[in-house]
């Protein structure tokens, strides 16, 4: 164990009882003896300013100017000035058993140099299930903001845990092993805990290099420990690498040797900087709020995953139709040219579910309104998408901002929203008014629950206009043209904390609204990473009460428990490889943070496609939970229609696969909503033990049964990817791969992308269409995929694709698909009534070693098989009904 303080945790304890224990202060090393460390596991000593020297050891530091310092904020390297070994901060005192685990006092031993520290603290120890450890650092003597997520209340102690604690007395520090083999996740004893009011500083080591998570921020899957800063606070930001993004995620997971994973949530919304070293360790450095940590065993990454959910939420159930593909850009200025896209769609014959509007619907760019000479048939035009099958037709985009300068009576949510008092105040406790799209604007404040009353109102209003069916909500970072409000911020300290996380534009403020700003829960200088979270609550309700059907609403900001609400895009990428590339770490990610319903936009949103990018993109897209082409206005036209036959013909194709698996997909939804899977998945949650996956961005997974390998680079036809140990059969049946855990390059034409699927697996698909209402009536197929000794499984999960609970007020038909010993069976696990009329009409059955001579279905002859012994593929034509049970048998 690298890096402590002498404070070693002893060999794991074996008593129960025994499970806590006071490690006594370890002998200190006086004098420059303490500044032996090697320089990857140094901690910064002047977080908040520069450090001369003199200034460095003035603080009890040790000063050595090295590498390109000096400070992990302001350089990739070691910080000059760091904290010797056993730097004192808070000793710990009184530790004693509770219902729940333990407490103990901490009490500050020596004065930092923060402003507003708080001398006495509580530790609080919760040991809430066998894999899952809270702990909350308090300040005792007065109540501190914390975030208003609802998380599971645990009263007992969990009887036997995977963990272990240890607390070092002083300085102060906590370590969190495996109880079996020992291994440290956590050891906070490696660095000093500071607590003032402004400045929550907590560093660990890691047990490795391999740790995920920690978003928004446009990053590989695995992050990098060799001096990396992620900072926290929601941001409009187009994504670039290094910055923080539109969302706080402040989550990772964590790879240890053998294969093991663990978790960590740090349950804080305020602006934050998370660090990372290369020792390796981590320090959470947040501005406000408490320290309120969860610690998940796993022991395996999928747990890991689900132990995460279980506190946070576990996703929505997404209305089939948003499922299928949806088409937007900026500059669809009235309805004739709406109309116009979906007629040349059709023409084209691509698929089509969802045809959105931007802004350019609005009246005077203003929520809840239409354009009335442009969008004068704004309602019909909605209505004739419904009957023509786009189903069911339509998202129209919202901006938080509210319109604040017309004269009073002219707009209904504004004067409203005044009267009901739901909009952010300034500090003379009037609206704050910033400027959107609209103009001058006011900010509805959803942590109020009047505000959530009025945007149901105002939704149902419009919504009684124009039949909409999802909605889109932008800028809720929230983001703000004039930095802070029209006029201005004041001056206090919520605006100037002595310590900024390295947010991008350098201050609180920058494109968002007065940190000091006052909210009905508390001052956006807390709330602010929440705003994305709580808009897209409200509008998930109101959608709810509005439609009465399963809500779709789709965010550009986010916060830790999203995705029991509202998917995500991932805002303005531009039209480049690069950003290719980083849609699908970014997809996988989202994944981990519960939110599976995310997409990048299609082909790019910033600038101009090209032929070549988009039809990779749309390949790649067709595997994106949420698919979605995006344009910027001005940029060149990227509707698949908008390109030469060849290419036309590589995304129909693209667009028919994804459909033809849409069966798949949503069964993935199901299970993430209903037991906390991921959708879209890294490979290194189905192989954890393989370490060659840890950092596979390149490739994802659909569930565990699918590989996708899509081309991310212009002008290639082969694309690498790597292949965990095991049989992987191209979907189409035409080629298999048996692999010892190997990168294979794989042919991949400008019409392919590369779909493998998993020995093991068995897939339902469908016959796609060109909407979701009408593929859900086609034959159903299944793909069964036999391991060496011939077993397969799989599942169906089906309902009527809108209606709000069905799973769980059981109205849904649920099938497990099992192949064994030469037969394919179905088994009704329940049903409900959705499949009537849905025959099954394929079976494929992948890697029959032998020619069959004779196959039955349910006893009877199927004469028409087909089989051919250069693929071993064995194909049944067959037309049974789905809502029954059947055996399939070959010998
Ligand atoms: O300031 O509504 O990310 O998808 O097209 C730009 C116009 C506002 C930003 C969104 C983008 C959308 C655009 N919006």
């Amino acid at each position: 164990m690298p890096g402590t303080a002498g404070a070693m945790p002893g060999p794991p304890l074996a008593a129960a009882a025994l499970l806590a224990l006071l490690v006594p202060a370890a002998a200190r090393s006086p004098g420059a003896a303490g500044c032996e460390v090697p320089p990857g596991g140094r901690f910064d000593c002047g977080p908040e300013r520069l450090l001369s020297r003199a200034g460095c050891e003035a603080r009890g530091c040790c000063y050595e100017p090295a590498g390109p310092g000096p400070g992990p904020g302001s350089g990739p390297g070691p910080p000059w000035c760091f904290f010797p070994r056993g730097y004192r901060s808070y000793r710990a005192e009184n530790l004693t058993a509770t219902a729940s685990g333990y407490t103990a006092g901490l009490r500050r031993v020596a004065a930092s140099f923060l402003p507003g520290e708080v001398g006495s603290l509580r530790l609080d120890v919760a040991m809430e299930t066998p894999a899952r450890l809270r702990f909350t650092l308090r300040d005792p003597a007065r109540q501190r903001y914390e975030v208003p997520l609802a998380t599971p209340r645990v009263s007992g102690r969990a009887a036997s845990t995977l963990y272990g604690v240890q607390v070092n007395q002083d300085p102060f520090g906590l370590v969190v092993y495996r109880q079996r083999g020992g291994q440290v996740l956590l050891n906070t004893t490696v660095a000093p805990l500071f607590f003032a009011d402004q400045f929550l500083q907590i560093s660990t080591s890691l047990p490795s290099h391999f740790i995920s998570g920690l978003g928004e921020h446009l990053t590989p899957l695995v992050l990098d420990t060799a001096w990396t800063r992620v900072t926290l606070w929601n941001r409009d930001m187009a994504p670039v690498p290094q910055v923080n993004l539109y969302g706080s995620h402040p989550f990772y997971l964590g790879m240890e040797d053998g294969g093991s994973a663990h978790g960590v949530f740090l349950l804080n919304s305020n602006a934050m900087d998370v660090l990372l070293q290369p020792s390796p360790a981590l320090t959470w450095r947040t501005t406000g709020g408490i320290l309120d940590f969860y610690v998940f065993l796993g022991p395996d990454p999928k747990s890991v995953v689900r132990q995460y959910l279980d506190v946070i939420g576990f996703p929505f159930m997404p209305p089939y139709w948003g499922l299928g593909f949806h088409l937007c850009r900026w500059g669809y200025s009235s309805t004739d040219i709406t109309r116009q896209v979906v007629a040349n769609m059709t023409a084209a014959r691509f698929p089509l579910d969802v045809q959105w509007n931007d802004l350019d619907y609005m009246d005077a760019k203003r929520d809840f309104t239409f354009n009335e000479k442009s969008f004068k048939d704004y309602p019909e035009m909605v209505r004739d998408f419904h009957r023509s099958g786009l189903s069911p037709g339509f998202v129209p985009r919202q901006d938080p901002g509210i319109s604040s300068s017309g004269p009073p009576g002219t707009y209904k949510p504004y004067d409203e929203g005044l009267k009901r008092g739901v909009f952010i105040r300034n500090a003379t406790g009037q609206p704050l008014i910033g400027k959107v799209w609209p103009g001058p604007t006011a900010f509805p404040d959803f942590t109020n629950p009047e505000t959530h009353e009025w945007w149901h109102d105002m939704v149902k209003d419009f919504h009684d206009q124009v039949p909409f069916d999802g909605m889109w909500i932008d800028m809720n970072e929230p983001s703000n043209f004039v930095e802070g409000s029209q006029d201005g911020c004041p001056n206090n300290s919520l605006e100037q904390p002595p310590y900024v996380p390295g947010v991008f534009g350098g201050r609180l403020r920058a494109g968002t609204i007065c940190a000091s700003s006052q909210q009905y829960l508390s001052s956006h200088y807390n709330l602010h990473s929440l705003y994305g979270l709580t808009e897209a609550i409200a509008s998930h309700d109101a959608l709810l009460r509005v439609r009465g059907k399963r809500p779709f609403v789709i965010s550009r900001s986010t916060f830790a428990g999203h995705g029991r609400y509202a998917g995500h895009w991932t805002g303005d990428v531009s039209s480049d490889w690069e950003q290719l590339y980083y849609s699908v770490p970014e997809v996988l990610l989202f994944n981990l943070f519960g939110v599976p319903l995310v997409g990048a936009d299609i082909c790019g949103f910033v600038g101009d496609t090209s032929e070549e990018l988009c039809v990779r993109w749309t390949q790649l897209g067709a595997f994106y939970p949420f698919m979605r082409n995006h344009n910027d206005h001005g940029t060149r036209p990227q509707e698949p229609y908008a390109f030469n036959p060849a290419a036309q013909a590589a995304m129909r194709n693209a667009l028919r696969l994804r459909y033809s698996l849409l069966p798949f997909l949503y069964t993935l939804f199901h299970r993430a909503h209903s037991a906390g899977e991921t959708v879209a998945r890294p490979l290194f949650l189905e192989f954890p033990k393989d370490p060659n996956t840890w950092a596979v961005d390149r490739q994802l997974m659909w569930g565990g049964g699918l590989l996708i390998t899509p081309v991310l680079e212009a002008g290639k036809t082969k694309v690498s990817g790597y292949f965990p140990a095991g049989t992987w059969y191209s979907l189409a049946g035409d080629s298999t791969i048996h692999s010892k855990g190997q990168w294979i390059l794989l042919p991949a034409p400008l019409d392919t992308i590369n779909v493998h699927v998993r020995a093991g697996h068995i897939l339902p698909l469908q016959e796609p269409a060109f909407s979701t209402a009408e593929s859900r009536k086609k034959g159903m197929a299944l793909v069964v995929a036999l391991t060496p000794d011939g077993f397969a499984r799989g599942d169906l999960f089906w309902d009527d694709g809108e209606s709000w609970q069905t799973f769980e007020k059981g109205d849904y038909t649920e099938i497990l698909f099992l192949a064994t010993h030469g037969a394919v069976l179905s088994q009704l696990l329940r049903v409900g009534a959705h499949l009537d009329g849905v025959l099954l009409e394929a079976v494929t059955v992948l890697g029959v070693t032998s020619p069959p001579r004779q196959v039955l279905a349910n006893g009877a002859l199927v004469g028409d098989f087909s089989y051919r012994s250069d693929t071993q593929v064995l194909r049944v034509p067959v037309s049974l009904p789905m809502w029954e049970q059947f055996v399939i048998t070959w010998s």
